[in-house]
């Protein structure tokens, strides 16, 4: 008996989705997060999930419609299937991971063994995204819709899942970013792996480097150097005006 009971604490503890935790996160907390975006460079598209409910379907969240639980986000044209949000548990949700990407929302999916996104207008250029796994998979780009005609890129995702600790609870905690480059025009994206082992975050497009993490302040850099330049700039005019 005591085997099995282990066995079971461990395959729990191994899923994105903790059955065991009541989620407690409020209805307002979620729009909040929805609202808190990154700042993200205008010329790429960023998903990062963020006001989506707790093991939320996603379905027309960025299409113009809504998720399972009735939240709206931007209207991208970007229509998913099978895909689920879900927020960390350290957030008041029930997701079993940390230091993700983009705090505190994550996609995985559940019930199957692949989840598709649908992008109607087509994309090029490449596509990008963290992901962490304990499994095997891999990301399918196709010029149909719901991965069919073309497969235009791909690539293998290994299991990552790691032994890092983070904010503060969480097994899945390494966050790997991929690259499928392609070209000509996308329709869609197929994210494969197996059921409640593989999540993402920050998926996205018109850039083969996903959307920066937290904590990486690209633009204090860019204000930082552009006084320096325009403070030495002022010093030699100075000592110009001088002699
Ligand atoms: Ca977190
Ligand atoms: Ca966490
Ligand atoms: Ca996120």
């Amino acid at each position: 008996m005591a085997v099995i009971f282990c066995g079971a604490m461990i395959t729990d503890a191994q899923t994105i989705y903790d059955p065991n935790v009541v989620p407690t996160i409020t209805s307002k907390q979620i729009k909040e997060l929805g609202q808190q975006h990154q700042k993200f460079p205008s010329s790429v598209i960023v998903l990062d999930f963020e006001g989506l409910g707790d093991y939320d379907a996603i379905n027309g969240f960025y299409n113009g419609g809504t998720s399972g639980d009735g939240y709206s986000g931007t209207n991208y044209g970007i229509e998913f299937s099978v895909a689920l949000g879900i927020i960390d548990s350290d957030a008041g949700g029930s997701g079993n991971f940390a230091n993700e990407p983009s705090p505190s929302t994550i996609m995985f999916f559940i019930g199957a063994s692949q989840a598709q996104m649908n992008v109607a207008a087509g994309f090029s250029t490449g596509f990008s995204v963290f992901y962490c796994s304990s499994v095997a998979g891999s990301i399918e780009v196709y010029d149909g819709l719901d991965g069919t005609g073309n497969l235009l890129g791909s690539v293998s995702l290994p299991p990552n899942i790691g032994s890092c600790t983070g904010d503060p609870n969480g097994t899945y905690c390494q966050w790997d970013p991929v690259s499928v480059p392609f070209s000509g025009t996308a329709k869609s994206v197929v994210f494969v792996g197996a059921e409640n082992a593989i999540g993402f975050d920050n998926v996205t497009f018109g850039s083969i480097t996903p959307g920066p993490t937290p904590g990486v302040p690209i633009s204090n850099w860019a204000i930082f150097i552009g006084i320096f330049l325009i403070g030495a700039f002022m010093v030699v005019r100075f000592r110009r005006t001088l002699a």
